[in-house]
């Protein structure tokens, strides 16, 4: 049985589980709950993933994986399950997987910011930039990708779903819909999705 490391918070592991809901593979992987931060591991996976962090698949047939990135494209290959298109369209949803991480690189920047950080250290400015970084893909999304994004389902979809989910639970107050109607309206049906709604970030 293959082992997930990964929390109920944690976007990139929501990334990986909703992936194994869409393709049917949640009965051979056992979640294990595992959460710290860079100052405190507490019971991140750092014998199998020397950079500390979830989500981390550890699998009795080999070493162990981690980056969601890689561990969706190695779970969609054992299911044949082709949210990886072939041809050129690939590059394209790749970058729709990186633009859905980056949103979540840059809110989780400014999460760990106000929780980890001594107060007397936050520059402001530098977490407002990290805004600016997210809120401009959201808006790229919105202006670019709508097309793609109703289209089959890939894994650019599920990064975007759970980065926009992130934003929701963690930043609800900066207003991502704003200006952002088409993206929203896309939202919106898609976290109805099963495996979205059983997927729900929780703290
Ligand atoms: N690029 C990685 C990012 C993983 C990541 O940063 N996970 C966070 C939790 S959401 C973590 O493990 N943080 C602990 C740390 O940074 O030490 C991925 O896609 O898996």
């Amino acid at each position: 049985m293959m082992r997930l490391f990964s929390a109920p918070p944690s976007p990139y592991s929501r990334k990986v589980k909703v992936l194994l809901h869409e393709t049917g593979q949640l009965d051979d992987v056992e979640i294990v709950y595992s959460t710290g931060t860079a100052i405190n591991p507490g019971t991140l996976p750092v014998a199998t993933n020397p950079l500390g962090k979830i989500p981390t698949l550890e699998r009795p047939d080999g070493p162990a994986l981690y980056d969601s990135r890689v561990i969706c494209r190695y779970l969609d290959a054992r299911a044949g399950s082709n949210l990886y298109p072939q041809g050129e369209g690939l590059w394209e949803i790749l970058t729709l997987e990186a633009t859905g991480d980056g949103i979540v690189d840059s809110a989780i920047a400014m999460v760990y910011e106000a929780r980890i950080r001594p107060a007397e250290f936050q520059y402001q400015p530098w977490v407002d930039a990290q805004w600016f970084k997210a809120i401009r893909a959201v808006s790229a999304l919105n202006e670019r990708w709508i097309s793609q994004l109703h289209g089959p389902l890939t894994i650019g979809h599920i990064s975007v779903g759970c980065a926009l989910g992130y934003l929701d639970f963690r930043l609800a107050n900066r207003g991502w819909r704003d200006g952002n109607d088409a993206l929203a309206d896309w939202y919106a049906q898609f976290a109805e999705r099963d495996s979205m709604q059983a997927t729900m970030p929780t703290d």
